[in-house]
């Protein structure tokens, strides 16, 4: 059995409400289609199909490990993957605590090579997903005239998540937490 995980920071409640209010302020509407405000989340390692033994290989590498210390997390203006002129992937970026994000990443990419999992080959690029776009749209303008997202949170644990993919999109349970 095994079940399809992932290692990231979620959000405190006042940034997603805060952040939905922010973007219905900004945007009317974001372009494709856009993550439920209760699925957003700051990824820090994909894992996909865990087993048990590796997800326990996981947490207890992630207990001993993380030396991070509890750090703010701030947020950025928009962005784009693959760019912003034909955009697939429309993303809220990090500004503050992008040095503890980017810390607490490389551990979890340790914690899943010592569970046997491949390396990651991209580089770790921290990003909120807004919206999912197909076709690809340019959303320079977009980008361009929506601010930074002011609000901050602070950051004393890493959770890990469950994704249950269904008919409506994916379903996103926590597993466990791991406090900094
Ligand atoms: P994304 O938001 O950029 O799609 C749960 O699916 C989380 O894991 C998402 O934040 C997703 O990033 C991230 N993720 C990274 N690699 C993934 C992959 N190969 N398949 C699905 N999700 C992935």
């Amino acid at each position: 059995m095994s079940e399809r995980l992932f290692v990231a920071v979620a959000l405190s409640d006042e940034v997603r409400h805060g952040l939905a209010s922010f973007l219905m302020e900004h945007t009317m509407r974001l372009p494709g289609r856009p993550t439920p405000p209760d699925n957003w989340h700051l990824t820090l390692r994909f894992l996909g199909p865990t087993g048990a033994v590796q997800r326990d290989r996981i947490l207890e590498f992630l207990d001993d490990h993380l030396t991070v210390e509890p750090f703010t997390l701030g947020f950025d203006t928009l962005g784009a993957f693959p760019k912003p002129s034909r955009a697939t992937v429309l993303w809220l970026g990090v500004d503050r605590g992008r040095s503890e994000v980017a810390s607490a990443a490389a551990v979890c990419e340790a914690a899943a090579v010592s569970a046997g999992f491949d390396p990651e080959d991209r580089p770790f690029h921290p990003h909120l997903t807004l919206s999912r776009i197909r076709p690809p749209q340019d959303v320079r303008g977009l980008i361009d005239r929506v601010p930074r997202f002011p609000l901050t949170m602070r950051v004393d644990r890493l959770t890990l998540y469950r994704s249950e993919l269904g008919r409506d999109g994916a379903r996103y349970e926590v597993v466990d937490e791991v406090l900094l």
